[in-house]
């Protein structure tokens, strides 16, 4: 072990100076110092100690949210290695957090690159840490390293005490520096959706998550799959009627490449199609999902054709047609991913797709085989959903030339001066009254406002020509211009911004949750494109001499008032706003509307899943817990067509 004095030399400063980049521009190491930057730091941990499990060696991981939003991770892996490393002459485990490379030149194989940082994980942790303390427990001992200040030795590599000798694994503890993120407060919700994920994604890997904030929490929640993503499947499709009872679970291995696949169907009309390669979500697909996705159509139509349920003249189903009601899980695991596109969420590998055909197509066939009347519900139900696209097309053309026209609209749509697509902003804006403010109180160059009345349809239960016959849809698409289905396009889009104005209240956030659903069933690209906004209407006007200032809620108002002097704070006045439908047009203008001073949150297609998985709870085919939710907002069942 060496001290602190003879610890620096030429190499050290070297690794501050890679520290140090990290420093001045996280955003190129973990995307961003948000929120979501935040609680990447523990997954870059945790990540390590799935690559012992991968690698055979760990079959626990434990993650605590402490009381002081520091993070602990544990594991029982063999732990990090802690002898002198040949290259940097200082320990491995010192190696590893303060190098920028370390992971990948050091990892011994398997299915690394967890994540996408490439294994330089633990150092970026470290470099935007305030302090992180590494414990490795080993051969009977205990070892401690600790830094502090974004990665600068605070204490080398020491035995701190002894341990059972057949006790091993690694404990890491860390504190995200506040300098470096906006917030330094961890959520325990989004923490434990993806532990869940990963618990499903590598079966029989216990996951335990705690939180020490929580007095009452002591013990946390386990999460332990001996199903794996077959799991997976079961919970996506909880609160859905299944179409045949068993899932289908298929898995191969090639060259060191493992391919697995869970899936079932469902009687709604969407899909819930992820894949994953080395537990990242590839969200744009690749080879593994297309290998799938080909062998699916293929064996279907060949399954149909052989037992007489196609007949000769039948068009052939489609591939959107055999993935309606689908839930499905692809998992990969590869020694070599190549990940392409810009956001690097498509598998490149050209072998995969093969693996990924070959044990799809052969499995399928045998269970189709297998099952004759699970096979029969799967077919009958590809051939509703293709009678449901023929007629969708239909009922399209029919819409487009007679109802759809610009008439049709007018009288709801009170749309803006200016046609570029490139200023032109619609809200939505929820019930007429709110409409008429909103009307007033815009800037008619720039704003168009479209006031939903009628019903809105909940498009989880309907397929595209029943929502095509749905007034308020039929208006939204015509405003938005797109078209939709299979002659949407995006260039179309005469507005740069949609942004949903609803009540910051219980009724208006159910029906933003119906929007947004609609938006990610219809109009996916344009919210990936990031043209859709939710407006935020403020909860508070604090008035003070000539200064009137709106906040979001009751943290900002107590944030504000922090702010005052005693003097000011002891007299301001303090108004709860109503609702969107009782602000007068200037307030609606001051506080929502005006570009200057309005909050808009930017929709991504997370929220839209949010809201999807939202509604197959609430609104899903399950009646019970439908029930419950309409008794709990009986005001706002008035305005929903479930
Ligand atoms: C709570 C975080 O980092 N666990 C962990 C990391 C490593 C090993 C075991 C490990 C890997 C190998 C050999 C190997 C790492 N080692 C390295 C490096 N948990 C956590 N558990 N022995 C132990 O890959 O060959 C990097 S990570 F580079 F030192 F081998």
């Amino acid at each position: 072990m060496q001290n602190k004095e003879e610890h620096y030399d030429a190499s050290d400063i070297q690794v501050l100076e890679g520290l140090e980049a990290v420093r001045k521009r996280p955003g190129m190491y973990i995307g961003t110092t948000d929120v979501k930057g935040l609680h990447h730091l523990v997954w870059e941990i945790v990540d390590n100690a799935i690559d012992e499990a991968l690698a055979g060696y760990c079959n626990h991981i434990e993650m605590i949210i402490n009381k002081d939003n520091s993070i602990t991770v544990k594991d029982n892996g063999r732990g990090i290695p802690v002898g002198i490393h040949a290259k940097t002459g200082i320990s491995t485990v010192e190696t590893v957090y303060t190098v920028l490379h370390a992971g990948g030149k050091f990892g011994g194989g398997g299915y690394k690159v967890a994540g996408g940082l490439h294994g330089v994980g633990a150092s970026v942790v470290n470099a935007l840490s305030k302090w992180v303390i590494v414990r490795v427990y080993k051969e009977g001992k205990i070892y401690e390293v600790k830094f502090e200040n974004g990665g600068k030795i605070a204490q080398p590599l020491t035995v701190i005490g002894t341990c059972e000798m057949d006790r091993t694994g690694t404990t890491v503890t860390f504190k995200p520096d506040g300098e470096i993120f906006d917030t330094d407060i961890y959520d325990y919700e989004t923490l434990k959706v993806r532990t869940r994920e990963l618990a499903f994604l590598n079966k029989g890997l216990s996951l335990t998550l705690r939180d020490d904030r929580d007095e009452e929490d002591t013990t946390g929640e386990h999460f332990l799959y001996e199903g794996g993503i077959s799991e997976y499947v079961c919970f996506i499709n909880a609160n859905k009627t299944p179409v045949h009872e068993n899932i289908i679970h298929l898995e191969g291995e090639d060259s060191g490449v493992f391919f697995e696949v869970a899936m079932q169907y469902n009687t709604s009309y969407n899909d819930n199609i992820y894949s994953f390669v080395n537990n990242i979500n590839t969200h744009d697909g690749g080879t593994h999902e297309e290998g799938v996705r080909r062998a699916l159509t293929r064996v279907i139509n060949s399954y149909a054709r052989k037992t007489g349920l196609l007949k000769e003249k039948d068009e052939s189903l489609t591939g959107d047609d055999v993935k309606e009601g689908l839930t499905m899980i692809v998992s990969c695991k590869h020694p070599n991913p190549q990940f392409e596109g810009q956001t690097k969420g498509r598998l490149g590998n050209g072998e995969v797709r093969k693996l990924a055909d070959n044990v799809f197509s052969q499995g399928f066939e045998r269970f189709l085989m297998e099952n004759p009347d699970e096979a029969k519900n799967i077919v009958n139900k590809a051939l509703l959903a293709c009678r449901a696209r023929n007629a969708a097309k239909k009922a399209r053309e029919i819409t487009r030339k007679s109802e759809l026209g610009p008439v049709s609209f007018m009288g709801k749509l009170a749309d803006c001066k200016s046609k570029d697509p490139k200023v032109a902003e619609i809200f939505i804006v929820e019930g007429d009254s709110a409409g008429g403010s909103a009307k007033e109180g815009r800037d008619s160059m720039t704003q168009a406002i479209l006031p939903l009345r009628g019903k809105i349809l909940n498009v989880e239960k309907a397929r595209l020509d029943r929502a095509l016959s749905n007034e308020e849809i039929r208006t939204i698409i015509t405003a938005f211009g797109t078209g939709i289905g299979e002659e949407f396009d995006l260039s179309k889009l005469r507005y740069d911004k949609i942004v949903i104005m609803t009540d910051a209240d219980v009724d208006g956030s159910h029906i933003r949750v119906l929007l947004l659903t609609l938006f990610y069933r219809f109009f996916r690209p344009i919210v990936e494109a990031g043209h859709v906004y939710a407006a935020q209407p403020p909860l508070f006007r604090i008035r003070h001499g000539k200064i009137r200032k709106y906040v979001l809620n009751e943290e900002e108002k107590e944030k504000y008032l922090a702010t005052l002097p005693e003097n000011v704070r002891s007299r301001v006045e303090i108004t709860r706003m109503k609702g969107l439908g009782e602000m007068d047009a200037d307030e609606l203008n001051e506080t929502t509307m005006d570009i200057n001073r309005r909050i808009l949150r930017k929709i991504t297609v997370d929220d839209c899943m949010k809201a999807d998985e939202m509604f197959n709870t609430l609104m899903g085919e399950e009646v019970e817990p439908r029930r419950k939710f309409i008794e709990e907002n009986a005001i706002y069942v008035k305005n929903l067509d479930v």
